[in-house]
């Protein structure tokens, strides 16, 4: 097998970039858990920069090359009123970062600038980037910035709550008071505030929150700044909510961002693997997403922590799960792990999407002694190292291979560069099922094919591709090495 070429500066098509909600994942400072309440499923859980740092080698070790983290500055210090369906009312908290109080200061139970330091120094020495989540929209719902007022006297918040369906800039996306960022001052105060803190932590990139609701003006001005000013390289993810290929192309075009979710490949997914729609129609879903534009990157989760996880979604089908896992890892774009996913973390809808990571046995809290699928965790260990090694999988083109009546999904990957191939196979039944689809016509035939995932061999002979697929099963075929 050839060697994978480096990526290039700031292309992150090759990464594999991991979630955490910070105040969820590991408690490594108890002395900043003030008002910490575990018992409350909105509450602070003492998670923190410094327990996370410390756990850098867990992610390291799954494969992961990029950690997204929640914003880290001040919350709103007094909770929310908040009631889910099947849960009793509870006192909602900035846990999640996204109700910031003051734009200038790091909250204490996430840890200090030092501590944000320390993770992007520590991660940068195992290969991981750190991805700042950042909110340029709105404030918490109360803030240091309500009754503010500009040098001309025009107050930051607008006031007044605008219907998001009918204007998306200037209305208040869940009743969040909404920033005059069409204002130069207040935009400028806003992009210097995340400018300084990247400038000293040196973190590689910003997911930036709530995209839509903000201009085009202001983004254009946000790349411009980001790029003089924290580099060329300096990464930008927009979470523009419903995106697809064909939705961020605009944005793309613009050059406002690199990347932007795939809202799409979730539901896509859960939905074939459920036995709804037709296989073919799936792979020509798969097939659209090879139209985004090139130089930038879609990226793709099966979970996050404002939509229902997909595990409880498939009503915790573990198998039909590893198919999804796998067809992530197995196609284009930057695959996203929602924490504890790799480990069948048992939240499902909000607000448990957002409970403890688990740790099982180990010492670590919040999420101690709950349990973890190691072989799960296991398995995205496999699909990971697989994506790695394979050019096809990162960069190649795709080639669907089901027909129309076919009930087996079936499609090749294939690098022009390096001339790797692999071939993606999954059987979403409940029975086996025999399949027999064409090879690509410039497979190596003459090399025996292997299922990486099994470690079966796999018989491509007549330019035909002949097996019988398990229940639920899902395959990833490459040539044997030829090294
Ligand atoms: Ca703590």
């Amino acid at each position: 097998m050839s060697v994978p070429a480096a990526a290039a500066p700031g292309d992150w098509s090759r990464e594999v970039l991991y979630f955490v909600l910070i105040d969820r994942f590991a408690d490594g400072d108890p002395s900043n858990n003030q008002g910490v309440d575990r018992r409350n499923p909105g509450g602070w859980h003492g998670g923190d920069l410094k327990g996370l740092t410390r756990q850098l080698d867990e992610l390291k070790d799954l494969g992961v090359t990029a950690l997204w983290i929640n914003p880290v500055q001040l919350q709103q210090a007094r909770g929310m009123p908040a009631q889910a369906p099947g849960v009793p009312s509870f006192t909602h908290e900035g846990f999640h970062g996204y109700w910031i109080h003051d734009f200038e200061a790091m909250d204490p139970h996430f840890g200090s600038v030092e501590d944000l330091k320390n993770l992007v120094d520590e991660g940068k020495k195992r290969g991981i980037k750190v991805l700042l989540d950042v909110v340029l929209n709105h404030t918490g719902y109360t803030s240091s910035y309500s009754g503010r007022k500009t040098a001309t006297g025009e107050s930051w918040i607008r006031v007044g709550e605008g219907n998001c369906e009918v204007d998306a800039i200037k209305c208040a996306v869940g009743g969040l008071p909404d920033l005059k960022t069409e204002i130069p001052e207040i935009r400028d105060y806003l992009i210097n505030a995340n400018i300084a803190l990247a400038k000293k932590t040196g973190v590689a990139g910003f997911r930036i929150d709530t995209y839509k609701h903000v201009a085009s003006e202001f983004w254009l001005e946000h790349r411009r700044r980001t790029r003089a000013e924290l580099g060329p390289d300096f990464f930008l993810l927009a979470e523009y909510w419903g995106g697809t290929a064909q939705s961020l192309d605009g944005f793309f075009e613009r050059d406002e961002v690199d990347s932007g979710f795939d809202f799409g490949f979730k539901g896509g997914c859960e939905a074939w693997v459920q036995g709804r729609g037709r296989t073919v129609a799936y792979g020509a879903y798969l097939r659209s997403r090879h139209s985004v534009r090139p130089g930038y990157v879609l990226a793709h989760y099966l979970s996050t922590h404002d939509e229902p996880m997909m595990l409880g979604n498939l009503g915790g089908d573990r198998a039909r799960f590893r198919i999804c896992a796998a067809l992530q890892m197995a196609s284009l774009g930057m695959p996203v792990i929602y924490y504890g996913e790799e480990v069948a973390r048992g939240g499902h809808e909000w607000p448990m999407n957002r409970n403890d990571m688990p740790w099982g046995n180990r010492g670590i809290l919040p999420g101690k002694g709950i349990a973890r699928d190691e072989g799960l965790r296991d398995f995205y260990k496999t699909l990971i190292r697989i994506r790695k090694e394979h050019p096809a999988l990162t960069q190649g083109n795709y080639t669907l291979l089901t027909q129309p009546q076919d009930a087996a999904l079936a499609f090749a990957r294939r690098d022009a560069a390096s001339g790797d191939q692999v071939l993606v196979l999954a059987n979403r039944e409940d029975k086996p099922i025999a399949v027999d689809v064409a090879a690509p016509a410039d497979w190596p035939a003459a090399r025996p094919a292997r299922d990486r995932l099994s470690g079966e061999a796999v018989n491509v002979a007549e330019g035909r591709i002949r097996l019988e697929m398990a229940p639920k099963s899902v395959r990833i075929v490459t040539p044997a090495s030829t090294n």
